[in-house]
């Protein structure tokens, strides 16, 4: 039978199934240190002494700015873990962890699971690349298979070619514009179609990164010759094989998208959804640009931008700020001149990191309007939170700054083709390799890394207080807050448990501790975006119990269950019913976790309401574990 490339790569990892999950062996891990610190303190938790996967590395780029000693010990606490434990260390300074995991590690066919929502990026290399929490990684790094629910299998086919000035961004946002942020959830989409010829592996990369905005599973697209091309320029053609879906492949759904009609688009605060033509904005004042972040910063992204910039300067009112994705990128950028080009323009270099994406720095001024080549534009991620967001691509947002309003890029004149060179510059002095024997390391902690609490087995019946009522589409960012001062109380859950919510309500982690037993009630997608399993463990350690929700976005439903958090299914009337402070009892929760229903009793009033749990085998079992790091702890010693 005619076979889709997802179904390819999955006969080839698949150790087990059950009618709701595929389990998969895992090739390859990354984690980010703002992920990371939690996943090695699990690992070791788990009590091994080596990781058991084919290759695994811990990336710094989230908590670069060392503005107190925090960050600085979780780099040193990252480096010895990963030179005790086997794992290669890119250092800080080395670029972003997508970016140089494309560059340098990816392998067409092999699955790669990453704690970071983008790790899709990698699809754009043919790998089966899947976003978790960190305990995920923790246990795939112990040799555990990842566990993915059965997915539904789109054919995503690109017809034609992008016309000059639009670019492989506003594909995706023409997905996003189409589908929306839930579109994707429990999906996955393979790319196909003759407009693949034209598109490069980094601009493969950028439509596959931001359908981690879509909620999907992953996204893939197939390994030709483009993709040895890439490889060989790398240096790294020994790691290409070709791989595509057979003809004729069977798909549960299919989306057209004609390149040629496409134009630059720009998705609105505060949503990457939020999707209009550039035209439509065109005039408006900008002020302040950003490009970079995994979307958007590759060498073919920057020397672009630098072609577009080059013997012009940004407007007076804009301030223009490039931060490449990796050093490889730097380098490249400088080596060609292109480098030159951008700083004579006026544009303020910031390090290969994920910087002003995730608030670490550049953070817009009072209601400034932002125009950035990222993923994201959650109303106050930029770390400002009357300030407007727009997500666009590299063309547009180099208009953007020289102009100082919305600008088409297509009124700059000709398109600056940029080919990609035949061989780029490798040096991977800053990746670190693990020592070949573990034992003699000692690893330094500083003060700021805590151990990791864990979770209690769920109990049969509860009472809790709903301490929090919300809306559709709440974010990890939401949940859990990113920027600067918070990011580095990462390896501190007691410290960063102070700021759940801490956008949306102040007075949240005070209830919180007074009523030392609530849950969260929430409308559709609850948990979009991250990956961050902060979202469930500081939740966790504030004593809640369970979730409410109409539905559940896919990596924080699974953070939840990893930390002993029940993910609780409602319809509307229960969620109109619900109310901030509402006093709740749940009963029969241990057999509800197999069978579905319990009992969840308003206590106020008596009042039965409709509510059911819906859970694989395996995941009531970790439940009932009372969290994953204590069943996979289990697992472990007996293998
Ligand atoms: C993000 O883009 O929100 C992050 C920061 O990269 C997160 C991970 C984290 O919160 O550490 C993600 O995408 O998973
Ligand atoms: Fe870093 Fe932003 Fe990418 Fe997250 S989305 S990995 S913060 S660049």
């Amino acid at each position: 039978m005619a076979e889709t490339l997802f179904q390819k790569i999955i006969n080839v990892h698949k150790v087990g199934e059950t009618r709701d999950e595929i389990a998969l062996k895992v090739d390859q891990t990354l984690t980010q240190d703002a992920t990371g610190t939690m996943a090695y303190l699990e690992f070791e938790a788990i009590g091994l002494d080596r990781v058991r996967t084919e290759l695994s590395v811990s990336y710094v780029d989230h908590n670069t700015l060392q503005t107190g000693f925090e960050n600085a010990d979780d780099h040193r606490f990252l480096q010895d873990m990963a030179f005790k434990y086997g794992v290669y260390f890119s250092r800080p300074g080395n670029g972003i962890c997508h970016q140089v995991h494309l560059e340098r590690f990816g392998i067409p066919g092999k699955v790669l699971l990453g704690s970071d929502s983008h790790t899709p990026t990698a699809g754009g290399m043919g790998m089966l690349a899947i976003g978790v929490g960190g305990l995920d990684v923790a246990s795939a790094m112990a040799g555990m298979p990842f566990y993915m629910p059965r997915p539904k299998v789109v054919n995503v086919i690109l017809k034609g070619r992008l016309s000059p000035w639009v670019s492989a961004k506003d594909i995706i946002l023409e997905l996003l514009r189409r589908l929306t942020v839930k579109g994707g959830v429990g999906k996955v989409f393979e790319y196909t179609g003759d407009g693949l010829e034209h598109l490069s592996v980094p601009e493969r990369a950028t439509i596959c990164n931001m359908g981690a905005e879509l909620g999907l599973t992953t996204s893939i697209f197939p390994s030709d010759d483009v993709t040895r091309d890439f490889l060989k320029a790398q240096g790294r053609d020994d790691k290409w094989r070709e791989l595509a879906p057979d003809p004729g492949a069977a798909y549960d759904h299919t989306i057209e998208v004609d390149l040629e009609e496409l134009e630059p688009l720009v998705a609105c605060p505060h949503s990457p959804d939020n999707v209009v033509p550039i035209r439509e904005l065109e005039g408006r004042p900008v002020d302040q640009v950003i490009i970079g972040s995994c979307t958007n910063s590759s060498l073919k992204d920057l020397l672009t931008v630098a072609s577009v910039l080059k013997n012009k300067k940004i407007h007076p009112d804009v301030s223009l700020a490039i931060a490449p994705g990796s050093r490889q990128v730097l380098l490249m950028l400088a080596l060609s001149g292109g480098l030159a080009d951008i700083i004579s323009s006026g544009a303020r270099l910031l390090e290969t990191a994920c910087g002003p994406c995730i608030g670490m720095g550049q953070a817009p001024k009072t209601g400034g309007v932002s125009v950035r080549t990222f993923n994201r534009n959650f109303k106050g991620r930029s770390g400002t939170p009357s300030a407007e967001v727009y997500l666009a691509s590299p063309e547009v947002a180099a208009a953007c700054a020289i102009q100082g309003v919305f600008a088409d890029p297509r009124d700059m004149g000709e398109y600056p083709s940029v080919q990609l060179p035949g061989k780029f510059t490798i040096d991977d002095s800053m990746i670190i390799p693990p020592a070949t024997s573990g034992d003699s390391v000692e690893v330094t902690r500083g003060p700021n890394i805590k151990p990791i609490p864990t979770g209690k087995p769920v109990e049969d019946a509860i009472e809790v207080e709903a301490l929090i009522k919300l809306g559709d589409n709440i974010t990890t960012d939401d949940i859990m807050p990113a920027g600067a001062k918070i990011l580095s109380l990462r390896s501190n859950i007691p410290e960063i448990s102070k700021y759940v919510f801490g956008g949306l309500d102040h007075a949240f982690h005070e209830r919180a501790t007074v009523a030392r037993s609530g849950c969260v009630v929430a409308g559709n997608n609850y948990g979009q975006g991250s990956s961050r399993e902060h979202a469930a463990l500081a939740p966790m350690y504030l004593g809640i119990k369970a979730v409410l929700a109409l539905s559940f976005a896919r990596i924080h439903r699974s953070n939840l269950i990893n930390f002993g958090i029940i993910p609780v299914l409602i319809d509307r009337e229960t969620y109109d019913h619900l109310n901030q402070g509402m006093r709740l009892r749940m009963e029969n929760i241990i057999s509800g976790m197999r069978h579905g229903l319990f009992r969840l009793v308003d206590i106020d009033t008596g009042k039965e309401l409709k509510a059911w749990i819906q859970l694989s085998e395996r995941e009531a079992n970790i439940l009932a574990s009372g969290g994953l790091l204590n069943f996979v702890r289990s697992k472990v010693k007996v293998q």
